[in-house]
């Protein structure tokens, strides 16, 4: 799966490239949003790459929304870790922004990460080239980023961890809170390429599958085997284990499903079922 480590390396490059300023007057606020944002596993950025690449579109015009997207990556994690949200210390295998820049500082790196997602597209060549691409995939992030989107299931999901919830609910908050911002990252993908409505829809079945599969994944992957000190919005406490084992491997199979429409219509998704391997290698 080399393109998952060439992907991401280049997707770092064009992130440290951005998030820069010749300017010392920004020093502070550029330090905490490159400490926050260069990092990760770059899955949604390397979603959208690939798939304008499937499409027919080269990296250099897909990088700017791959960029975009994991802006708003960053932004939600530093966000999320804030103490009036999961008041979390670590993140990404260092000290949350928070920790090291203070409470302010990492609201207002967010906010800036958040509103540079689509400084980043609309300044672009890509723009320039396609204006109509990029008002649809500016429309797209912002709307899934957005209340009836991640901020929206965040919100659900705050709701969530005081009380026990049903599967009904777990399913809206994941799929807001989750599955929303990899269908963005997918769609963007398509869109940069200019693809057909038709394939837009098997991407965004696939992508749904995906998002669905990787947060049943996160949990299980977060569960430690104590039921009485799982998080109470966690898959695993809501359906068990072994049922979130079954469930992830449904999403996976619908995923590949949704995959053999693109290839019966002649399109190369081999990288797109290694994405699914590496999910079930997580879980396993
Ligand atoms: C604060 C508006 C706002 C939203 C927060 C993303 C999010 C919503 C919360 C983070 C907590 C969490 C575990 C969300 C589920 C989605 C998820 C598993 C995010 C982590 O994604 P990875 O594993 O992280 O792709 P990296 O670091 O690789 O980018």
């Amino acid at each position: 799966m080399s393109f998952l480590v060439d992907d991401k390396k280049l997707i770092d490059s064009a992130m440290s490239t951005e998030l820069f300023s010749e300017s010392s007057d920004y020093k502070l606020i550029v330090e905490a949003m490159r400490y926050s944002a260069l990092g990760g596993k770059r899955l949604r950025g390397i979603l959208t790459l690939e798939f304008a690449k499937m499409f027919g579109c080269n990296f250099d015009e897909s990088m700017p929304y791959a960029i975009a997207v994991e802006c708003i990556q960053a932004y939600s994690l530093i966000h999320d870790d804030l103490p009036c949200m999961d008041d979390d210390d670590m993140r990404r295998g260092k000290p949350s922004c928070h920790i090291a820049f203070g409470e302010a500082n990492a609201l207002l790196a967010g906010d800036a990460l958040l509103t540079h997602a689509f400084n980043v597209i609309s300044k672009s060549e890509s723009a320039k080239k396609h204006p109509e691409r990029a008002i649809k995939a500016i429309k797209t992030l912002s709307g899934y980023a957005g209340f009836c989107g991640m901020v929206g299931g965040q919100v659900l999901d705050l709701e969530a961890a005081e009380k026990e919830v049903d599967g009904k609910t777990l399913w809206l908050i994941h799929k807001l809170k989750t599955v929303a911002l990899i269908k963005s990252a997918v769609l963007m993908g398509c869109y940069a390429a200019g693809t057909d409505e038709n394939f837009c829809g098997f991407a965004e079945k696939y992508a749904e599958n995906f998002g669905f599969a990787f947060q049943i994944i996160d949990d299980i992957l977060d569960f430690d085997g104590n039921y009485d000190t799982c998080e109470l919005n966690s898959y695993v406490k809501v359906h068990g284990l072994e049922k979130a084992r079954e469930d992830a491997a449904v999403y996976i199979k619908n995923a590949e499903i949704s995959l053999s429409e693109l290839s019966d219509n002649g399109f190369d998704t081999l990288n797109f079922k290694e994405l699914l391997d590496f999910l079930t290698d997580r879980m396993n």
